[in-house]
Order: C-alpha cells, then sequence, then structure tokens
C-alpha cells in the first residue's frame, strides 16, 4: 500500500460503516421515505443547529446548489480568491449559478473585513447586485488554515448590516472545530448555510450535507433534484454518514498531530521550505524550489518511495493527512524527502 498523501478523500469505509451500509433501513429518498437518509439530515442538522439539512452527493453539489439557492442570476457573490468554490469547482459559479465571483485575496483565508466592505455593490443602474458572502473553513489552499471565531463573527456583522446571507463552505468543518476547541455549531452560528463533507477526514465513502434554515433546504431540495442529486434508496451510503458523525470526528486530532509532525519533520530538511508554526489542520504545503527540482519532478522521486502526494503550482506540494496514515508513515516520508533532497544536491 502506497503512504498515500494526495487528500483526506482517498480514505476507505471503516468496517463499521460497511456494516451499516449492509444492514441500511432504505427507501425512495425523492419522495422523502428514506428512513437512514432522514436520520442523517436530522442528526447533520442537530450538530450544526440549523433547522434542516439535505444530504448532498458531494462538497461540490453542496456548494453549488448553496449559490442557486441564496442567490439570482446575474449575482455578484463575495468570496476568496482561492477558495474551492472559485478555484476548484470548474467555473459552476458562472456556468451552474449564472453569478459573477468578486474575489478578494485572503491572509490566511480570510478576506480582509473592509475589503469585503468595499466589495458590497451600491444600488447602481451598472452593478450587478451582491447576493452572497462565501467563506471556507478550514481554508484549503492557504495549507488548512483555520478561520478564527472572532473573525466568522466580525464576516457575520458585516451581513447582517447588509441583508447579506453567509455560505460556509466547510468541507473541513469538523477540522476546523478540532483546531479551534469549539463544536461545530459555534463555528455554523455565524452562518445561514454550511456544506461540510462525510467523505474526507470523516472517511464515508461519499456524500456531503449542505444545513441551513427550513425554508432555505426546501429549496435546495429543488435545485438538488434539478442538478441530478437526487438519488433512491441513499440510505445505502447515508448510513456510513451516520457513523461518519457519530464516531469519528474524535480521531481527528490525530490527522492534525500527524501532519504537525510532518511539516516539523519537513522544516528540518535542507532544500525544503516551510512553516510549521502555520500548520493548523491536516493539510500542509511546502515548497521545494531551494533544493532546485520541480513539484512535478519531486513527486515523482516520491512515488518511486511509494508515497503519492499534489503539487501546487510549480514549486510547491501538498500533503494531507488522514486516518489512513499513521505514525510510521510519517517517519517514513520524513526519512524519503530527506533521502530525495540529499541524493538532488550530491547530483548538482
Ligand atoms: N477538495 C479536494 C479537491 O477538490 C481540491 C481536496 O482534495 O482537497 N470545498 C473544499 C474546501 C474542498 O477542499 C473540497 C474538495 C470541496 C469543497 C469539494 O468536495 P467534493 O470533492 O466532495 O466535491
Amino acid at each position: 500500500m502506497p503512504i498515500d498523501l494526495r487528500s483526506d478523500t482517498v480514505t476507505t469505509p471503516t468496517e463499521e460503516m460497511r456494516n451499516a451500509m449492509r444492514d441500511a433501513v432504505v427507501g425512495d429518498d425523492v419522495y422523502g421515505d428514506d428512513p437512514t437518509i432522514n436520520e442523517l439530515e436530522r442528526l447533520a442538522a442537530s450538530m450544526v443547529e440549523k433547522e434542516a439539512a439535505l444530504f448532498v452527493t458531494s462538497g461540490t453539489q453542496g456548494n453549488q446548489v448553496a449559490v442557486l439557492t441564496h442567490t439570482h442570476r446575474g449575482d455578484e457573490i463575495i468570496a476568496e480568491a482561492t477558495s474551492h468554490i472559485v478555484h476548484h469547482e470548474t467555473a459552476g459559479l458562472a456556468v451552474i449559478g449564472g453569478v459573477q465571483p468578486r474575489t478578494i485575496q485572503g491572509v490566511n483565508g480570510q478576506m480582509p473585513i473592509d475589503e469585503i466592505v468595499a466589495a458590497i455593490r451600491e444600488p447602481d443602474v451598472h452593478n450587478p447586485r451582491t447576493g452572497l458572502i462565501c467563506l471556507e473553513n478550514t481554508h484549503g489552499d492557504s495549507g488548512g488554515r483555520i478561520l478564527p471565531l472572532n473573525y466568522m463573527k466580525d464576516v457575520y456583522e458585516i451581513s447582517r448590516a447588509h441583508h447579506l446571507p453567509i455560505h460556509l463552505d466547510g468541507a473541513r468543518l469538523f477540522n476546523a472545530a478540532v483546531g479551534l476547541g469549539v463544536q461545530p455549531k459555534e463555528i455554523t452560528a455565524y452562518t445561514d448555510s454550511v456544506q461540510f463533507c462525510l467523505s474526507k477526514g470523516l472517511s464515508a465513502p461519499m456524500g456531503s450535507i449542505l444545513a441551513g434554515s427550513k425554508e432555505f433546504i426546501d429549496q435546495a431540495r429543488k435545485w438538488r433534484k434539478m442538478l441530478g442529486g437526487g438519488t433512491r434508496q441513499a440510505g445505502v451510503v447515508g448510513a456510513a454518514g451516520i457513523v461518519a458523525l457519530n464516531d469519528m470526528v474524535s480521531r481527528l486530532p490525530e490527522d492534525h498531530r500527524h501532519a504537525k509532525q510532518l511539516a516539523e519533520g519537513l522544516a528540518q530538511i535542507d532544500g525544503i521550505e516551510i512553516n510549521a508554526i502555520e500548520v493548523e489542520s491536516n493539510i500542509l504545503f511546502f515548497s521545494v524550489a531551494p533544493v532546485g527540482l520541480s513539484s512535478t519532478e519531486f513527486i515523482e522521486r516520491l512515488k518511486s518511495y511509494d508515497i503519492l502526494a499534489n503539487t501546487y503550482g510549480s514549486s510547491q506540494i501538498r500533503f494531507v493527512t488522514h486516518r489512513e496514515i499513521e505514525t510510521e508513515d510519517i517517519e517514513r516520508t520524513i526519512a524519503c524527502v530527506k533521502e530525495i533532497c540529499a541524493n538532488e544536491r550530491t547530483h548538482v
């Protein structure tokens, strides 16, 4: 088995999940008849203290359904420049949502408050209407950085003052909660809707949750149907989602510890650039520029040691820790990176 650090999405279902999937009592969820999905949606809504929740097939679908539900065609939405919804959802905002992203470069995933305020449109005939503010916590492309509660609150206050909804892409909401040492509902209190993934660190094979007010979820259910996300005996996979929410959150601190250990080990290696202090959850980025290899060349070298990773730009590599990464894997990865760097230096 390779050491797969490409993403926490690679986690496979646990034995308990497989058993729950086999035994799941199911029905046709488009008719609202699937007891397992109904239970999952009730549990999920209560964890983030929202009135209702909707099972969606993926995080991307959850985010796109949220945008469709909150906004009108031709609206502008304010989002961080490198956020997943802008950067990694194949221009779904434009193609599916019919909205225009108004991006703001964040610092550690946080858009400066004054820039958010300045980006909200005046009602002028030339202007699109600002329809939504999107936040992402944890923020993936900044290296899994966690938006603190006081920042969430500040953005929320602006949104109330301007009568704008807030959608949170909380694909890794539970990582953020663990990192902050709070309950997820303390984060989602500052949002109107939230999407969180069951299929990342929580290890379910697929699915995400979109949660919000009852009225919002009633509307979202129709958009999900339009996007082809109305599935039938969905409880077969939803059952794994229930196990994910009940049993898998408490082990996330281990992933954070492993990411920190990995970052601290990498920081000691001549040829690697990383600031281990900035690693707050289960994602870390590091640069291989000093060793004189491109990120693509570097991950090819890693592959020869049976270690998988993703590149990010020409010099950065991303590692993501998860349930199937053990402490020995962390140690081995550090040793292999060290060897790759040492070999490179002897060749030049
Ligand atoms: N992230 C994936 C890739 O798409 C980049 C990963 O490996 O990290 N929001 C955030 C913040 C995400 O990181 C992701 C997936 C999603 C949404 C989309 O979730 P899925 O993959 O379920 O559509």
